[in-house]
């Protein structure tokens, strides 16, 4: 019986890059151009909407090419808020991790940063690691190891790494062959040098995440996934503002942070903001340490909505 009589069963395959009514996509070990199957494009004005790049999607074999058949349910994805409609936009979908790098030195460590970054990374579903960059401009880690400690602490992960020494750089290659991962981080950490050393050629276009915040160049070009020797994928995702924030509420921005949570059934109001309300059980665990200061300070720069300002 010919092969081509029998229906065809679907497979699943991963969307690489968009293309117009279709997708480039990873199927059985290599990279084919699919189209979306007529349905998947009803009532669809601008069909970046359905699918997204880092998609899995099922596809069939037909006598005319490769047909995108379905879109299985995402697990993350990171997303861009439009400025001025707000409409989130899926720039990633299935984003396994961020690393978001903050060097040590030149330019000068950022830490005001984090907490955000670690916002935008638990609302999308992935996971933010911490990439302490350019150990070697620095003599005296203690005040960066402090730092590594209280994130670590909150369970997030840090990583120390200097392209100059070799310092960590295994440590992130083995993270980033397993499952889709982006770069991120302010212009000048070292993300491209990086890059560089874990896969020679690669030339990506690295995330820009300007330190005042959300104000950046914004770049257009569409997002691509990229095959990372010995397995996994890195997405390569334009925009500083894909980590930015929308305007949280007050008690959505307290749930990030999880270790308030522990200490909030001590406050007298239960709806307190930990803000100016007596009686305070986050600012009492400030007071007695059972709380970093410096996670309490970043709470207040997103409440109060402070812009991460040239320091
Ligand atoms: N000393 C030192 N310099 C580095 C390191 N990584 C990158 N650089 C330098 O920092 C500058 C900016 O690096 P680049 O990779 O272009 O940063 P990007 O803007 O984040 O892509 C370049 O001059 C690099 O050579 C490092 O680990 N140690
Ligand atoms: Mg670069
Ligand atoms: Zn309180």
């Amino acid at each position: 019986m010919n092969a081509a009589a029998t229906k065809p069963a679907n497979i699943e395959a991963l969307v690489l890059r968009l293309r117009h009514r279709g997708a480039v996509v990873f199927v059985d070990g290599a990279e084919v151009e699919a189209t979306l199957r007529g349905r998947l494009l009803q009532g669809e004005h601008d069909f970046t909407s359905r699918i997204a790049v880092g998609e899995r999607v099922a596809v069939a074999h037909k006598p005319e090419g490769w047909v995108i058949e379905g879109v299985l349910p995402r697990r993350s994805a990171l997303s861009r808020t439009r400025r001025v409609t707000h409409q989130e936009q899926v720039l990633v979908a299935n984003l396994d991790r961020a690393f978001f790098m903050l060097s040590l030195a030149q330019p000068d460590f950022r830490p005001h940063l984090i907490d955000r970054l670690l916002i935008a990374a638990d609302r999308g579903g992935f996971e933010g690691v911490l990439l302490f960059t350019k150990t070697d401009l620095v003599t005296d880690r203690s005040a960066f190891e402090d730092w590594a400690q209280l994130y670590r602490g909150l369970g997030v992960k840090v990583i120390f790494v200097s392209t100059a020494t070799g310092e960590g750089v295994e440590a992130v290659r083995v993270m980033m062959q397993a499952g889709v991962s982006v770069v991120a981080g302010q212009s000048g950490v070292g993300k491209s040098t990086l890059l560089n050393a874990l896969q020679p050629g690669l030339g990506l276009v690295t995330a820009e995440i300007s330190p005042k915040w959300g104000k950046g160049r914004h770049t257009t070009t569409a997002s691509s996934l990229h095959a990372f020797v010995g397995g996994g994928w890195l997405a390569d995702t334009p925009g500083v503002r894909s980590f930015s924030l929308p305007r949280l509420e007050t008690h959505e921005v307290s749930a990030y942070f999880s270790e308030f949570l522990r200490f909030a059934p001590n406050c007298r109001f239960a709806a307190c903001t930990h803000l100016h309300e007596p009686d305070c059980g986050v600012k009492t665990a400030v007071e007695d340490g059972g709380i970093d200061e410096r996670r309490y300070e970043g709470y207040l720069r997103i409440v109060e909505g402070v812009e991460e300002e040239q320091e």
